[in-house]
């Protein structure tokens, strides 16, 4: 059995005006509190110093800029990476990355349990618009403030695990998780910042958007035999409501634990590694059961084309 005692850190609002300091004193005390829980991993949401920015329309970089950081630990999170190294907790936190030379991603990054940077992804699927949408109730501005992700899906090696992330909308894209489970991928972790309403469809419910966030985890853990845990930055920001439901998912696609606030929220659960061997060596035995020869699309087609060859 390789077990490994998993918090979900969901956090509650980031208001435009808290400072990075007020936000890591909240995620060390929800580290605090996943040390007295006996865990030994804990998955904070995407963007998880800030307010989800991307609500907002900036002309000015260097005002976008201010919302990224430059470096990972700096100043304001090295409190938190040593927190996580006395606890002897890996962690699992969201941001702006912006690269030396100029580059501009929405990032996750994965530690080992001293607090040691060992993986990075940087958000492949990005939601939204790039220019300023007036017919939208609020705007969804990832398209303008980060560049896709360029390093993949990456499989990393750590606490006797292998484990991937991923960020809030590549949760919705099979491809994703596949591309891990074709890595052998036993843990995938993920934040995310779910406006609770559609920005173009007024009759999009906070309950649907929970539900679809539900189907899509617990659809990509089933279909890849691989613990999901997905952490959410949750409330209302300024005005601007967030989901929460952050869930941990086993491999069979059950739902162990769900947060029940809207708040700063600890789920804790015991997750055995070994859990995942038998739906990868059954149902999901890749290389017994998939066909390549009839995937073509999937990986050489964006959109889509009608088979009289009009294109979608
Ligand atoms: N947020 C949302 C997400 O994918 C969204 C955007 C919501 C897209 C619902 C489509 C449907 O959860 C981020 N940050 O990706």
């Amino acid at each position: 059995m390789r077990e490994i005692v998993i918090g979900a850190a969901q956090m509650g609002p980031i208001q435009r005006a808290d400072t990075r300091e007020e936000v890591v004193a909240r995620m060390i005390a929800l580290l605090d509190q996943a040390h007295m829980a006996g865990c030994t991993l804990v998955v904070f949401p995407e963007l998880c110093l800030t307010t989800f920015f991307p609500r907002w329309y900036f002309e000015d970089q260097a005002e976008v800029d201010t919302w990224f950081e430059s470096e990972m630990p700096n100043a304001e999170t090295q409190p938190l990476f040593e927190r996580a190294c006395e606890h002897g907790i890996a962690i699992s936190i969201g941001y702006g990355e912006l690269t030396p030379d100029g580059h501009h991603f929405n990032t996750q990054i994965l530690t080992d349990t001293q607090a040691n940077i060992i993986g990075k992804y940087r958000k492949i699927h990005l939601p939204g618009h790039d220019e300023f949408d007036s017919e939208r109730s609020f705007q969804h501005l990832e398209k303008r403030y980060f560049e896709p992700g360029d390093l993949g899906f990456p499989v990393f090696r750590n606490m006797d695990a292998w484990m991937g992330m991923l960020i809030c909308n590549d949760r919705r894209w099979p491809e994703a998780y596949r591309e891990m489970g074709l890595q052998g991928v036993e843990l995938v972790v993920l934040g995310y910042n779910t406006p609770s309403g559609n920005s173009q469809n007024a009759g999009e419910t906070a309950e649907m958007r929970g539900f679809h966030s539900d189907l899509s985890v617990q659809a990509g853990a089933y279909q890849n035999s691989a613990w999901v845990v997905a952490v959410a930055k949750a409330g209302n920001e300024d005005g601007h409501p967030l989901n929460g439901g952050s869930v941990i998912v086993s491999p069979d696609g059950v739902i162990m634990q769900k947060a029940q606030t809207d708040g700063d929220e600890l789920l804790v659960q015991a997750c055995d590694m070994d859990a995942t061997k038998f739906g990868k060596a059954s149902v999901f035995d890749f290389k017994r059961h998939r066909r390549i020869e009839h995937y073509k699309r999937i990986a050489s087609q964006t959109g889509v084309v009608y088979p009289d060859g009009t294109k979608g």
